[in-house]
Parts: structure tokens; C-alpha cells; sequence
């Protein structure tokens, strides 16, 4: 429906743009076709703003949920240096949340609303935080794969339009490649260690592959916003070409590990250098994205009882007058 020509509004089939003003709508499309960013104070189509308060707040909700998996393992890490990475990464991770909140705001959606709806239920947030890390292992694979994914799609969307979230973006890139090392020294560790340690991370990459194919979003075919989103450079490619990049990058780096991919499919294909694999379960993503994953129901419990338990100290810095206020009432 869209390609790089002119749209016009007015044609009711381009509903995602109906009602705007077309000279206004060409400008912006131009600004972004010259590769120029839209800052908070430019004019912007409706869809633009509503797209991108929904992908960064969804982000931004990913990084604080995110740290809940891997934040149990803080006190269990193996050794103090380990501990001490990992409770770097954890807050690192509810930094990026803050950043990414800030720029979602700058669109007009209060955090406070973004809270709620996280918390209510009605906001997405990453499928992958819905699994459990049940082994030391599991928070190692995290550390290197979920990060390394974050990594493919945030560069390529460092690169977007909207000037404050691509800037967020970059700040999050730098800490990121440091957390995937950290998990890629983890990996390694226990891939060339003892038997047991071996199996357990075997195990631990048995469970997260499905999710993690599952990371990049439905295939192309299925993707519900991806062709206005990269129309309008937010999204910097799509859903399977991040996967394929993912694949290219890491599929290598884990079988020289050793290890092995529980998806018998899994190869490169040598004439369209593409890597094919056994399609995802999507109805077990739509599930956990709709809130019934494994550990939906634990994480936004976690989350609702830090809201609470934080609203007084929250309500004394608007108002020290407030400070009176009994935590927890
Ligand atoms: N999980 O039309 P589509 C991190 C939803 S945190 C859940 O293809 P789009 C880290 C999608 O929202 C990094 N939902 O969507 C943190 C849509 O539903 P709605 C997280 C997903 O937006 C702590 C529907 O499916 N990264 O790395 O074009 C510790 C149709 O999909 C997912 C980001 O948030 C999913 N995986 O493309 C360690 C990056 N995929 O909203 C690590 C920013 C799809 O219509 N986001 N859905 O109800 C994006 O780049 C894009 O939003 C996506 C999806 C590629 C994820």
C-alpha cells in the first residue's frame, strides 16, 4: 500500500494517514526521506506519534520487566566479581527503562499512564521476560542472546527518525555490547567446563531458543505494522531480516561453543544465504504476549507491588510538604 511515492490522505485507502493535512504529510515524508530526524516540536502525522509512544513504551516496559529474570539472580551469582557485573547489568537495564520512558513522554503519554497500562495489563512489553530462569545458566544465556538480539534491531533503529528515541538508542547500544560480553564470558565458562556445567547450559539454550526466534516479532507476512514503520523510518528493517541477521551473527559463535540448537531445520541456505528454520511456534507467542505466558501474572505482580511500595516516596519529591505520608498506605 505505501511505497516511497506520494500517499494521498484523502484516498480511504490509506487509513493510517486519513485526515491529514497533505502538505504538511509530504514535508514531514520528505524530511525523513533526506534522512533528517523529527524532533519532539516538529508537526507529525497522528499514526507516527501513536506508533512510536507504542514501540518505545513497549520498549521501555521490556527493560524493566527484563531485569526481573535476571535481577533473582543477583544474590546467587557465582562469585562476587559475577555478582557485582550482573547487579551493573540489572540497573543498567532500569536505566535504559528511564531513558526510554523520557522519550516516550516527549510524545505526550505521561509515565504515569505508561505505568498504569503496564501494570493493568493493557501494554505489551518483550514475550521473552514471560519465561522462567530457572538455572544460573539461563541468566548467562540472557546476558549474551537476548542482549545480542537487542543489539541487531537497536543499531539498525538507532538510525530511525524520531530524534529522541534514536539518541536513547545509541546511549543503550554502548551499555548493551558490554552486557553481551558479560554474558558471552558467561556462556563460555560454562560451555568449556565441567559435564555438568556443559549440560546445564545446554539445557538452558534448549529453553530460551524458541523465544528468542520468537524476539524479532511475527514473520513479515504477519507483522501488523512493520511496512508503515519503516515507511516512516522507525523500524530500520524488518521483523525477518533482524532474524536473519541475528542468526548470521550468533548461530556460528554457539555452534563453535559446542553446543546445539534444538531445531533439526537450522542450516544456511548456500544459494540465498538465508537460514532456514522450523517456524515458530506463533500461537504459543500470541498466547505470551496476551498475557499468558509462564510468568505473566509473577512479573506484573512485581511490578504493581514496586508501584505501590514507591508511590509515597514518589508524591514526597513532587511535594516534600508530602513526606509525612506512611510508606505503604
Ligand atoms: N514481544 O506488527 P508487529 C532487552 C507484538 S529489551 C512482545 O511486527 P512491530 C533487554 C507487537 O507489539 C528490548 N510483543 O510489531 C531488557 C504487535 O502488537 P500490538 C526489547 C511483540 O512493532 C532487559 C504485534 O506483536 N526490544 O533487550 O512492527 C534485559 C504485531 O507485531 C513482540 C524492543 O522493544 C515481542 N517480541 O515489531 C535484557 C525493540 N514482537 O502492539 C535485554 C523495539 C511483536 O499491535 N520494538 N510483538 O498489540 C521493536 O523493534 C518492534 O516493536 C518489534 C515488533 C520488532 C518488537
Amino acid at each position: 500500500m505505501y511505497g516511497n511515492a506520494y500517499i494521498d490522505p484523502n484516498d480511504p485507502k490509506n487509513k493510517l494517514i486519513a485526515g491529514e493535512d497533505p502538505a504538511k504529510l509530504q514535508a514531514f515524508e520528505e524530511t525523513i526521506l533526506a534522512g533528517k530526524k523529527i524532533e519532539p516540536q516538529d508537526w507529525m502525522p497522528v499514526n507516527y506519534r501513536k506508533q512510536l509512544v507504542r514501540m518505545i513504551e513497549q520498549h521501555a516496559h521490556s527493560e524493566i520487566i527484563g531485569a526481573l529474570p535476571e535481577g533473582t539472580w543477583i544474590t546467587r551469582a557465582p562469585g562476587f566479581r559475577r555478582k557485582l557485573a550482573l547487579m551493573a547489568k540489572v540497573q543498567d537495564e532500569v536505566g535504559h527503562a528511564q531513558l526510554l520512558y523520557a522519550a516516550a513522554e516527549t510524545l505526550g503519554k505521561s509515565r504515569e499512564d505508561m505505568i498504569n497500562d503496564l501494570i493493568s495489563g493493557k501494554s505489551k512489553y518483550s514475550n521473552v521476560f514471560n519465561y522462567p530462569a530457572k538455572t544460573w545458566a539461563d541468566s548467562a544465556v540472557i546476558a549474551w542472546l537476548i542482549d545480542a538480539g537487542a543489539i541487531v534491531n537497536q543499531l539498525a533503529n538507532s538510525k530511525g527518525s524520531y530524534g529522541p528515541y534514536c539518541r536513547a538508542l545509541e546511549r543503550i547500544c554502548y551499555e548493551e555490547s558490554f552486557h553481551l560480553k558479560y554474558g558471552h564470558d558467561n556462556v563460555v565458562h560454562l560451555a568449556t567446563g565441567t559435564k555438568k556445567q556443559r549440560a546445564m547450559v545446554q539445557d538452558a539454550l534448549n529453553r530460551w531458543w524458541p523465544p528468542i526466534m520468537h524476539f524479532f516479532g511475527p514473520s513479515d507476512k504477519e507483522s501488523v505494522h512493520t511496512e508503515i514503520l519503516m515507511r516512516w523510518k522507525v523500524k530500520m528493517a524488518s521483523n525477518d531480516d533482524m532474524r536473519q541477521q541475528f542468526l548470521d551473527m550468533y548461530v556460528p559463535k554457539i555452534w563453535d561453543l559446542g553446543l546445539t540448537l534444538p531445531d533439526k531445520k537450522l542450516r544456511k541456505n548456500p544459494e540465498t544465504k538465508k537460514w532456514m528454520y522450523t517456524e515458530p511456534d506463533w500461537d504459543e507467542f500470541k498466547r505470551v504476549i496476551n498475557g499468558d505466558g509462564p510468568c505473566n501474572a509473577e512479573r506484573l505482580a512485581v511490578r504493581r507491588m514496586a508501584e505501590q511500595r514507591g508511590r509515597w516516596v514518589r508524591k514526597a519529591i513532587v511535594n516534600p510538604k508530602d513526606s509525612y505520608v506512611k510508606p505503604f498506605a
